[in-house]
């Protein structure tokens, strides 16, 4: 008897019924409709755009968010969808994170009661996609530093200012664009920007090898005039954005376990198929090093989104927490398809197996909603109180 599939501390029993049923739902709809396709939208740069009604079909978009159309799942049963879009690629569930995570999230978190209603059943459905534009070329890390500015004129804000490597910044209808109203990041404020405003214009970013199957552009604003309420009212200050990268790291830590149970099972399955020196690959003691180093790091990152995900429920979770999963988890992850394309050989750097796309694609993970090294700090900073991320702090 070998053991089969990835759950090696039998995480499931730990789950609900409505928890496995999420999860199986999507798993069949990445297996039968979107892992066919995602070669050909790699190769091309394209996301498959036609599958988004289906993936609003799973509940996903807004999938925690009680009441206008949202599915109201738990944390657990939406990690768990996540999971399941990134074993088919990082781009879709970037896709399902930005549009529940960073552009639902601060609607309903941030918005008046007529934003809610108007945006909030028109994306769960996917009929309106939305984009978050937080970073600019000059600011990344730092995003407490961005230019991008709102000033008041009359019943007006004019938005002056650009913001880079959004993720569907192109193909978006609505950008929640964070800009400063005044000196200091006190004083940003998050704004619903409509594709199409006098003044905005969106741009892809070309030449990418990682996120392939994802649209990631540069907006830019000049002299872009807003009704008064575009504003998002509630939102003060650089901790609003920072509130949505909380959900959004979150989603990324258990995605990202997906990525890495693909490639596990494609490296698996692999070794005991590839004979070399009369035998096995999978039979090498240095080639069990690998797969038995991959399944222990899933399970490990298994265990900590579930713990997360139950604290996240019970309002019990702190960013620093989240920090350490998205740390800890895409790093892995990233390590593993390495492993994974090593095992593979040659066949490793060839679309035909999909290690080498997630590979490439978590590169662009361990970097976006803050890059591993900022993470570090931020852990660093909640065990120490010691702030490291000024250079002579
Ligand atoms: P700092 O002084 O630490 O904080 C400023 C204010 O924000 C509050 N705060 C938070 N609030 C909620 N959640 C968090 N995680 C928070 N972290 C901090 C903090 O309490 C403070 O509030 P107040 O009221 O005291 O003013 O700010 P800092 O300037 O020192 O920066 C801290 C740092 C470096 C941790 C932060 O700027 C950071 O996280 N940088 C990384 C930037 C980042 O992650 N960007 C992501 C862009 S979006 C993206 O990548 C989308 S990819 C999408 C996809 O395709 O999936
Ligand atoms: P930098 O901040 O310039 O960092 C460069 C290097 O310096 C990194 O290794 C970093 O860890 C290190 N570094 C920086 N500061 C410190 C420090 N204090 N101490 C030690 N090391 C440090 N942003 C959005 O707003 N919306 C999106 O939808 C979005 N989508 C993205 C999609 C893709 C495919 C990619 C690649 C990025 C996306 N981003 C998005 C931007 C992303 O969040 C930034 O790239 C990220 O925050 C890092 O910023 P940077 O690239 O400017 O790197």
């Amino acid at each position: 008897m070998t053991f089969e599939g990835w759950d090696f501390c039998r995480i499931d029993d730990e789950l609900s019924e409505e928890e496995r049923m999420a999860r199986d739902t999507t798993r069949r709809f990445v297996d039968d409709r979107f892992k066919p396709l995602i070669t050909e939208h790699f190769r091309k740069g394209t996301f498959p755009m036609q599958l988004v009604p289906e993936i609003a079909e799973l509940g996903v978009f807004g999938a925690t968010i009680k009441g206008y159309d949202c599915a109201g799942m738990n944390n657990v049963a939406y990690g768990l969808v996540l999971q399941e879009l990134e074993r088919g690629d990082s781009g879709l569930r970037s896709f399902a994170s930005v549009q529940s995570s960073l552009v639902m999230y601060p609607i309903w978190r941030y918005g008046t009661e007529a934003q809610k209603q108007h945006w909030l059943p028109l994306m769960a459905r996917g009929k309106k996609i939305g984009c978050f534009g937080l970073t600019e070329a000059d600011f990344g890390s730092d995003p407490g530093g961005m230019r991008t500015r709102a000033t008041l004129d009359g019943d007006h804000w004019v938005l002056n200012g650009s913001k880079m490597w959004i993720t569907n910044g192109s193909i978006a209808d609505v950008a929640v664009v964070w800009a400063k109203t005044g000196d200091s990041q006190d004083s940003i404020k998050g704004f619903l920007v409509e594709k199409g405003t006098p003044g905005f214009t969106a741009s892809n970013i070309e030449g990418k090898f990682s996120l392939r199957a994802s649209v990631t552009s540069e907006l830019a604003f000049d002299g872009c005039r807003l009704k008064k309420d575009a504003v998002l009212p509630e939102s003060h200050g650089l901790g609003a954005p920072l509130s949505c990268l909380n959900q959004a790291r979150y989603g990324i830590s258990w995605g990202v376990i997906g990525a890495a149970a693909d490639c596990y099972e494609t490296a698996r399955a692999y070794a005991l198929e590839r004979v070399q020196f009369g035998s096995p690959i999978a039979g090498f003691q240095l080639v069990q090093e690998k797969l038995v180093t991959m399944l222990t790091e899933i399970s490990k990152a298994q265990l900590l989104c579930l713990r997360l995900g139950r604290l996240k429920d019970q309002d019990k979770l702190r960013p620093p927490q989240v920090s350490m999963a998205k740390r800890n988890n895409v790093s892995w992850a990233l390590e593993i398809a390495r492993l994974a394309r090593e095992v593979l050989g040659a066949n490793g750097i060839a679309d035909e197996y999909p290690v080498i796309r997630h590979m490439l694609n978590l590169e662009s993970v361990y970097t976006y909603e803050g890059t591993h090294d900022i993470h570090t700090l931020i852990v660093g900073r909640d065990i120490t109180g010691l702030d490291a991320f000024h250079a002579g702090a």
